[in-house]
This record gives structure tokens, sequence and C-alpha cells, in this order.
């Protein structure tokens, strides 16, 4: 059972000692779980085949479907996007340095590094929180080989900055498309830009296999390196023509992603609903901005991201986590503290904070807030009304933080 908490009455907050708003967590990533009886009529089949993976025919059929429906030549179900990533950089023979924002999961840098390719951050600007194409240009020296921007929260790149760039310095362009499963740039699907774009079906992502994800690309020849290599270089029984690793995906994960894609549209309704019930409880709180998806094109509304004006609000960011954690809403950091704070990253740059500005305000800003099949608006009412709660007595909300034991 959930409390209702009457808005307003800051002693009723749990972080002053009420009950928390929310029996169960509320967790960001909650995996949304489409039909279960298709799900389990394909596990079924799935066994009765015994056919369980090295491309299988769920495998097969979900390509074929994300082919279709993002209208590309190719796109390769792999077992998780950041094995995705690094196919795809090793298949395009990137090397020495590639251009990536701070400002994504770490997974992005990482894929690079695991191969020795240097990571070079690259700040965003910090209205779209998107790489800053202004920018990108000023990293490129003889080493640079490619530029690999990430759609973060599922809002687009600038993609033509970014394409004219590359081409012009003769540079590979990529995405991590790990958020930005069924959105659109320009009214064109994210999936054909650049030289491959890489999709996440993680549990946590808007459309999800259990663990997943895919590579996108309309290059024939680059599609075919991509298939040998998640595939340890096979080209046939007992034939290794390529190095390669193990990228599959199996059919279980298929089953789940054919099975996510026809709940699709009534995913993104659910996620458009819980967004427009956040904006209208936040859109007058003045230390709140709401990060806007723009509705002229497609999207999956899939993250609801605010940023948080300290100064104004009188609390700071992590203080405000920490009410709504006590609150049993697990909102989240992402990505704080920026990659080149993390390892090795921050050994191998101990400087880079110096031209990532924005990445480093941000990331003290941002807070991610739980939305998807599991928060009705009810919820969101709910935890936005904490929300401003908290935020209207700052001086009260401190005293109780303070007040708490140390962890
Ligand atoms: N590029 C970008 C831009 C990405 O965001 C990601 C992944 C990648 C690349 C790499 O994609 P994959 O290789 O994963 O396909 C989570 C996800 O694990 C990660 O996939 C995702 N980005 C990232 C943004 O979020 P963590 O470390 O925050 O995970 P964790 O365990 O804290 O889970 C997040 C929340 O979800 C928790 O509050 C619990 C909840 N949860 C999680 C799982 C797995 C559930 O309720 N049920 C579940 O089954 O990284």
């Amino acid at each position: 059972m959930n409390t209702p908490k009457p808005s307003g009455d800051v002693s009723q907050l749990a972080i002053c000692g009420g009950a928390p708003a929310f029996a169960q967590p509320l967790h960001v990533g909650r995996p949304n779980i489409a039909d279960r009886e298709r799900l389990f009529a394909r596990f079924n089949d799935m066994l009765d085949r015994r056919w369980l993976s090295n491309n299988g025919p769920f495998v097969q059929e979900f390509e074929r479907r994300l082919c279709a429906l993002i209208g590309v030549r190719h796109c390769i179900p792999v077992c998780n996007a950041t094995v995705g990533l690094e196919i795809a950089i090793r298949a395009a023979q990137l090397h020495g340095e590639v251009i990536v924002p701070s400002y994504t999961f770490v997974a992005t840098a990482h894929a690079l590094q695991w191969q020795e390719i240097t990571p070079v951050f690259c700040d965003v600007d910090e209205r779209t929180h998107n790489i800053d194409p202004a920018l990108v240009e000023r990293l490129i020296t003889p080493r640079t080989t490619g530029i690999i921007g990430t759609h973060v929260w599922g809002r687009p790149c600038p993609i033509d900055a970014l394409t004219e760039i590359s081409q012009r310095r003769g540079l590979t362009l990529m995405f991590d498309a790990a958020h930005a499963f069924a959105c659109s740039y320009g009214g064109r699907m994210i999936g054909g830009f650049g030289r491959a774009e890489v999709f996440s079906f993680h549990a946590t992502k808007f459309l999800n296999s259990f663990e997943g994800g895919a590579i996108a690309t309309n290059d024939d020849a680059l599609a075919a390196r991509i298939r040998l290599m998640k595939n340890f270089g096979f080209a046939g029984f007992d034939k290794v023509v390529f190095i390669g690793t193990n990228g599959k995906m199996t059919e279980v994960c298929a089953a789940m992603g054919l099975t996510s894609l026809e709940g699709l549209e009534s995913l993104v309704e659910v996620n458009r609903r819980n967004y427009h019930a956040y904006v209208r409880a936040l859109d007058s709180v003045p230390s709140v901005t709401l990060l806007r998806y723009d509705e002229s094109e497609r999207s999956n509304f899939q993250y609801i991201v605010i940023e948080l004006d300290a100064v104004r609000a009188g609390l700071s960011r992590d203080e405000v986590v920490a009410v709504l954690h006590a609150e049993n809403v697990i909102a989240r950091r992402y990505f704080w503290p920026g990659c080149h704070r993390m390892e090795p990253y921050r050994s191998y740059f101990p400087h880079a904070g110096l031209l990532l500005g924005n990445t480093e305000r941000m990331s003290e800003r941002v807070i991610v807030l739980p939305t998807g099949t599991a928060v009705t608006p009810e919820d969101v009412d709910k935890l936005c009304g904490v929300l401003r709660t908290a935020l209207a007595s700052p001086e009260p909300v401190r005293q109780a933080l303070a007040a708490r034991p140390a962890a």
C-alpha cells in the first residue's frame, strides 16, 4: 500500500520521519514486459525446435522486423550494445583516436579503450546534452580516425553538422544509439545515419530483449564483416576468415525482442502519457527544468530528465536525490561524474575536465526519474508532490538530512 502524501507538509516527508510515499521502490529503468502469452508461446516453439542460438529463426525474424521498422539494409542483432559497439568500431577499422562525448554511459568509451583506441572526450551542448559539433573540430589531430556521437536520452545528436565535419575531414562517423530506438531525426529513423548506429535492448531500455542490441548500417561490406566478427570469424563449417568474438544474440533474447516489438506503440503511449504528467506537475517549479522532447519527431520518451538549479532550490542535486530515495523513488544521477572522471580515463587524462565545463556542470545538476509501464500518472503526481514539498521548504529538509546517521 502506498501512503497518500498531502502535498506541502514538509513534516510528512520520509526524510523528516514520515512514511515513504511508495511501499515498493520505484526504479528508473524498470523493464517493460510485453504480452506474456506471446512470449511463452515463442519459448515453447524454440524448445520444440531445439534451436537456441547461432542465428536461429527468431534472430533472423527479429532482424527482418528491425530493418522494416527503421528502413535500413542491415540491423544485426548482437548480445548487447557494448559488444555491438566494439564490433562496429573494429569492423570499421577505427584506430588511433576517436572523439566521443564524456557525457554518456561509460560503455561508449570502454568500447574504444578495450581495443586500445584512445577516446578523446568532447564537451556537450548544455541545452541538448549532446556532443557539440563546434568543439569536435578542435579535437581532431593527425591520429583521429572517427567520431562517435551518443543520442543522449534518445534525443538525436546534431547529425547534419557531424556528418559535414566527418566528410570534410575524412573521418568515420558512428552513433551510440543505445537510447534512441524508435526515434527519428528530420523525419528519418535513427539507425540509418553515419557508417553504423548501435542500439541497446538491455532490460532497462525502451525496447528490451533481456540483454541485447543491434548494429544498424546501410553499408553491405561493413555488415558482412560484422556478421563474421560476431561469430568468431566463421564463414562456414571449420572455416575462419577473420578475427572475431562471440557477439551473437540468443533465441531466448530474440523471442523477448520480437514480443517487445509487438508492444512498441503501446509502450510509446505509456511513456508519452507519463512524460506529459511530469511536464504538468513540474512546469511551475522555478528551480527545475524538465528536458523536453521534440514532439514533431518520433520519440520513445524513455527518459524523464530534470536539471536542478541548486542555488534557486536551496538544496543540492544530491540532497534532492536523497529525499527521493527516502521516499522509495530510486532516482539516478546519470551520467555523473562523466566518463573522464572514471577509471581508467581519470588516470590517463587527469586534466580532461578543463575542456569539459558543460559536462561537469550538467552532471552535477541532472536527475533521472522513473517512468515506463511500472509507473502510473498517479505515481508521477505523488512523486512530483514530494519534490515540490521539499523544494518549497529547503531549510527543514537540509536539517533533516544533516541529522541522519552517517551511512
Ligand atoms: N551506451 C549507452 C549510452 C548506454 O546508456 C548503455 C547502457 C550502453 C551504451 C551499453 O548498453 P548494453 O551493453 O547494456 O546493452 C543501466 C543499464 O545496465 C545499462 O544498460 C544502461 N546503459 C544504463 C544507462 O543503465 P546501471 O549500472 O545504472 O544499472 P543498474 O543495475 O543500476 O539498473 C538500473 C535500474 O534498473 C536499477 O534501479 C534497477 C532497475 N532494474 C534493472 C534491471 C537489470 C530493474 O528493475 N530490473 C532489471 O532487470 O546501468
